[in-house]
């Protein structure tokens, strides 16, 4: 199984992909940065040479990069039976706005099932309406990608939990959002489309620095992937 981080800058994707694939191998998509993996795209594609190569600016060339990275199959890792977990840039646009992300999706998907995980900055939720432009972003990248994503709550030890669960809980979330308005309408449709895919119902807070709900998010990866994919 192929298990994709995906998410904001600096959301702690590369932390929680780093204690993911202590149960499995790490691939490191990111062409901009070296971890230690198992596999680096950065042994075939570094931005900094593509920048050069094509005179392009920082944002083009990790766009470029992205592109030869659908194009290139050097770094898949194509057995089976074990998890394989890819970390990926944290440029949204790529995988917003671009067809690479999609591209890298399917690509995979010839190999191995494919679970993806969608990594939120707890300290990023500070109001419904923060939570809410999140959840919009989460359901474009499913619908870019065509694959729906399991979304992690990061950074769980830098937040109090019960101001969190104010915002995440739909009973309370539905409280906050009395109003009758064209916004209520939007903020009511993301809710119950991520209650359909199930995630809402089990929002998953992890600190990929203490381990706090790790065993959790093993588990609902296991059970997704035991689904074949259907979160539903
Ligand atoms: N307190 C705390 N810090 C964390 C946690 N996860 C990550 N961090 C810190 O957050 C910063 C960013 O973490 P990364 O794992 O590099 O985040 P990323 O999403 O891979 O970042 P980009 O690849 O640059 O987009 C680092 O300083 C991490 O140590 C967490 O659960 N708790
Ligand atoms: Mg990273």
């Amino acid at each position: 199984m192929f298990v994709i981080v995906i998410g904001p800058a600096a959301a702690g994707k590369t932390s929680l992909a780093i204690k993911l694939a202590e149960n499995g191998i790490l691939i490191n998509l990111d062409p901009a940065t070296s971890i230690d993996a198992d596999i680096d795209i950065r042994k075939w594609i570094r931005v900094e040479d593509v920048q050069k190569k094509y005179s392009l600016g920082i944002n083009g060339a990790l766009l470029k990069s992205m592109e030869l990275i659908s194009e290139n199959n050097e770094w898949i890792k194509k057995d089976k039976n074990e998890i394989k977990v890819v970390d990926t840039p944290g440029q949204l646009e790529i995988f917003l706005y671009h067809d690479y992300g999609r591209k890298i999706v399917e690509k995979l998907s010839n190999y191995d099932s494919i679970v993806m995980l969608f990594i939120v900055d707890a300290t990023e939720i500070l109001s419904v309406e923060n939570y809410l432009a999140i959840l919009a972003q989460n359901a474009m990248i499913n619908l870019k990608l065509m694959n729906p994503c399991i979304t992690v709550i990061n950074k769980i030890d830098l937040v109090d939990r019960k101001n969190l669960i104010k915002y995440i809980d739909k009973m309370k979330l539905e409280k906050i959002l009395q109003k009758e308005d064209v916004l209520y309408s939007l903020a009511k449709g993301l809710v119950d489309y991520i209650e359909y895919t199930s995630i809402y119902q089990r929002p998953l807070l992890v600190s990929a620095k203490t381990g706090e709900g790790m065993d959790d998010l093993l588990s609902a990866i296991h059970e997704i992937h035991c689904a074949c994919g259907d979160l539903s």
